[in-house]
């Protein structure tokens, strides 16, 4: 049996995709009936804490997300492998997103759109090429490598860090803590993909952003975090934006979701916000990636993208 357990996400669309891709097999919502010896394997998005425990056959947890932190939230988290989404379908969302927010600052679409409320013509001509711009991308996994390449096809120069030295064709890479300022003071726009990790929780500081170039052709460095909220300090972004560090923000995720109302980054001229949709989990794609490691499984093999619990990634 595969127990579903969610929250936040639509638990019924999410069951009856995942029957879809898997037709013979009993499956679960939490909330809902079930024998606790029956449950093999189950599916999380941030199930309520607790409710994986007692579950004495559970052999692995797959997330429904990429990202794994809210697992660990869990104390009473069952000692099972755990696997998280590597997906084709997740990946080019993300990259569409980061793609589509730097060429938004590179063309600043944000001053044209005020231009035209106002019915202002004004052509100055000032547009940098992508090819002046330097991109540095925090976290080259699947989706900063994925970014990479293509933010490397549209012209931009693109860096990349990583925990872990790397080497990519045509990006500039840095690795751990030695080569972090080296990476910062290279970049225009900052793009973060990172985990949330007890290494990474609030690296987003405002040593980090003063750290980044100013002598950019955008003018001031931006900043795009899609990884998690707990990376970033928005006490400190907000500060950096108002003194004239930063130029413009986006944001898909924050340290509060959802983004309380009473928040200054709702209004704030220089910050774009997204509800945590840079790249959804599509209950199709995600549903058949499911099905297919536990067939592996059932075949006698490892599944794939397992979780090092001591990473916590
Ligand atoms: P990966 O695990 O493939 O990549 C993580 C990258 O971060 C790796 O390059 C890793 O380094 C690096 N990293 C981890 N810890 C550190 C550290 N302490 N210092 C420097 N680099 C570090 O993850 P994905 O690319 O698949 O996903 C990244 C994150 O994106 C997810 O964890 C999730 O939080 C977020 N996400 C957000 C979504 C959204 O809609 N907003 C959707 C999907 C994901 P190394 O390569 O050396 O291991
Ligand atoms: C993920 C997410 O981690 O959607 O996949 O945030």
């Amino acid at each position: 049996m595969l127990l579903v357990a969610l929250s936040g996400w639509n638990v019924g669309q999410w069951v009856e995709r995942l029957q879809k891709k898997m037709p013979g097999r009993e499956i679960v919502a939490l909330g809902e009936p079930f024998d606790r010896r029956a449950v093999h394997y189950a599916v999380s998005w941030k199930h309520p804490a607790g409710s994986l425990a007692n579950l004495p056959n559970l052999s692995a947890i797959f997330s429904l997300g990429a990202g794994v932190d809210f697992l660990f939230n869990d104390d009473r988290l069952p000692d099972v492998p755990i696997y998280r989404v590597v997906d084709s379908d997740l990946t080019n969302r993300m990259s569409e997103y980061v793609i589509m927010h730097c060429l938004m600052l590179l063309r600043q679409t944000r001053r044209y759109d005020a231009q035209q409320k106002e019915k202002l013509w004004d052509d100055d001509r000032f547009q940098p090429a992508a090819s002046d711009v330097r991109i540095g991308i925090m976290g080259m996994g699947e989706l900063g490598q994925d970014a990479a390449r293509k933010l490397r096809m549209m012209g931009f120069q693109v860096a990349g860090w990583s925990r872990t030295p790397k080497q990519i064709d045509g990006v500039t890479t840095y690795s751990g803590d030695t080569g972090l300022q080296e990476f910062l003071s290279c970049t225009d726009i900052l793009v973060v993909l990172l985990p949330l990790t007890p290494q990474t929780r609030g690296i987003i500081d405002e040593r980090l952003i003063r750290g980044l170039a100013q002598n950019g052709r955008l003018g001031k460095p931006a900043l795009i975090n899609a990884g998690r909220g707990g990376l970033q300090k928005e006490a400190d972004i907000l500060k950096t934006l108002n003194e004239g560090v930063l130029g413009h923000v986006v944001l898909d995720v924050f340290e509060t979701e959802p983004l309380p109302q009473d928040s200054l980054l709702w209004t704030h001229p220089l910050v774009t916000v997204t509800p945590h949709n840079a790249a959804m989990s599509d209950p199709d794609a995600i549903g058949a990636l499911v099905a297919r490691q536990i067939a592996k499984m059932e075949a006698g093999q490892e599944p794939d993208y397992r979780v090092d619990r001591a990473r916590a990634y």
